[in-house]
C-alpha cells in the first residue's frame, strides 16, 4: 500500500487517513508531497482524478478520499474493527464522522490546521456554532466513555476529529471539561505525537493557511 499525503503541518485530510495505519501498526509506504507545488500536481495527475491528498494506491486500486481510505483499510485489513461493534453505536459513530466530513465549513475555513502556529482569530457566528457542536459531541461521548476514545476503542470517528483537536490548540479555543479531556487524549496519543514530530521537521509555508495574529 502507498499513501500519498501533503505537508504534515497543514494537511488535515492526510492526517485523518494516515492515523488508521499508525493506530493499527499497518505497513504502508508514505509519500509526502508539498501542497500546491508543481511536483504535487505532476505526481498525482496519473494517480488520482482529483489531484488531492490523501490518496491510497493498493494492488492497482486507487482510493482518493480520506473517509473512503479509512473505510477501505478497515474492510481490507481490520475486519471492521475500526467502527464500534454494536450496530446503534456504529450508526452514531458514522453520523459523527460524516458530520465532520461533510460539514463544519466555517470552522474549516476560519481555523485551518497549522500545527506549529499559536494564533488568535476573530471568529464568525458560524465558526462559533461549529465549535459549540463539536464540544457537545466530544462532551457527550466523554460522559459515556470517560478518558477513552469517542466510542471507547479508537474508531474512524476519532480519526475524523484529530485535526480539530490540533486546530483548537493552535487557536487557543476553550472547551468544556469533557471535551478538553478528549482533546488532551488525542494530542498525547502515540500516533499524534509521531505525526507532530514529523510535522515539526517541515519548513514550508502555505500562505493561505497562515491566518490570525501570533500570540
Ligand atoms: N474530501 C477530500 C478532501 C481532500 C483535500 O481537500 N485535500 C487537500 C489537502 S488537506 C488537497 O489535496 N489540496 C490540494 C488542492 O486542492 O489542490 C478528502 O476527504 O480526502
Amino acid at each position: 500500500m502507498e499513501l500519498f499525503i501533503g505537508n504534515q503541518n497543514y494537511s488535515s485530510w492526510s492526517l485523518r487517513a494516515w492515523l488508521i495505519f499508525s493506530q493499527y501498526n499497518l505497513d504502508v509506504k508514505v509519500t509526502k508531497l508539498k501542497l500546491f507545488t508543481e511536483d504535487f500536481y505532476t505526481t498525482l495527475e496519473d494517480i488520482t482524478p482529483t489531484a488531492k491528498v490523501p490518496t491510497l494506491v493498493h494492488d492497482g486500486v486507487t482510493v482518493w478520499d480520506s473517509l473512503a481510505i479509512l473505510e477501505f483499510v478497515n474492510e481490507q485489513h481490520l475486519q471492521g474493527r475500526a467502527w464500534p461493534r454494536k450496530a446503534f453505536e456504529r450508526a452514531k459513530a458514522r453520523a459523527i464522522a460524516a458530520e465532520m466530513h461533510s460539514g463544519f465549513f466555517d470552522l474549516r475555513n476560519e481555523l485551518p490546521m497549522n500545527i506549529r502556529a499559536r494564533r488568535s482569530v476573530e471568529l464568525t457566528e458560524g465558526a462559533l456554532r461549529d465549535i459549540k457542536r463539536i464540544d457537545a459531541i466530544w462532551s457527550e461521548q466523554a460522559k459515556l466513555y470517560p478518558g477513552e476514545w469517542l466510542f471507547g476503542d479508537w474508531s474512524i470517528a476519532d480519526a475524523m476529529y484529530a485535526p480539530v483537536a490540533l486546530r483548537f490548540q493552535t487557536y487557543g479555543v476553550e472547551l468544556s471539561e469533557g471535551a478538553s479531556a478528549y482533546q488532551q487524549k488525542v494530542l498525547t496519543s502515540d500516533s499524534l505525537q509521531q505525526w507532530l514530530r514529523e510535522a515539526s521537521l517541515e519548513k514550508d509555508i502555505v500562505e493561505e493557511d497562515e491566518v490570525g495574529e501570533a500570540v
